[in-house]
């Protein structure tokens, strides 16, 4: 009997890192967003009924563990409404609309986490009136945005930035962002 040899094969690819000054050459502002600098960006004025992204140029291979790391400034506590990350499948330059869409609603097939500084009746967890929070969403094939998912308070916007990580398990398909004190961790397909 001859025996048999068994290979192991070991999955191996070569980490990219992109840094913080390679911000600008790696990520294009759409909408209403702007460079400061190579690593800093504006995503809207303080002006009513913007709607700025900071799109990667790239796209990601959700096979693959990812993070993201950076600094958030959501500005004051009568701001509106908010800061998210989105993961899509679609072109890199379809744009949600304003206000308490919060830059997901009507990208289809998306998943999104969101810091939302400005309390919506008609859309956001009524536990969370007069409140800021996180909070994940998707989006079903039509745009049509979720309900809050594994929501939790975050502390109201103090003219700051705050450091924010998003981190992406693909083993465990885990998207997990830290924010302040606070974890929000959501299992995601896309
Ligand atoms: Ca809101």
């Amino acid at each position: 009997m001859i025996p048999k040899i068994q290979a192991n094969v070991v999955n191996s690819y070569d980490e990219t890192t992109i840094s913080s000054d390679e911000f600008e050459n790696n990520f294009t502002a759409k909408g209403n967003a702007t460079f400061q600098s190579s690593n800093e960006a504006i995503l809207t004025n303080d002006i009513a009924s913007q709607v700025g992204y900071i799109v990667f140029n790239d796209k990601i291979n959700m096979n693959y563990d990812f993070k993201f790391a950076g600094q958030i400034y959501l500005g004051k506590r009568d701001g509106a409404d908010g800061v998210s990350f989105i993961l899509h499948p679609n072109d890199q330059n379809i744009i949600s609309k304003d206000g308490d869409q919060i830059g997901i609603s009507g990208i289809p097939n998306a998943v999104g986490f969101k810091l939302d500084i400005y309390f919506n009746g008609d859309v956001d967890p009524v536990i969370f009136k007069n409140k800021s929070f996180g909070a994940f969403l998707t989006t079903d094939a039509t745009g049509e945005t979720s309900s809050s998912i594994n929501a939790q308070q975050i502390d109201d916007p103090d003219e700051t930035f705050k450091e924010i990580t998003i981190k992406y398990n693909a083993q465990s398909q885990q998207l997990t962002i830290n924010y302040e004190n606070k974890t929000f961790i959501e299992k995601i397909s896309m």
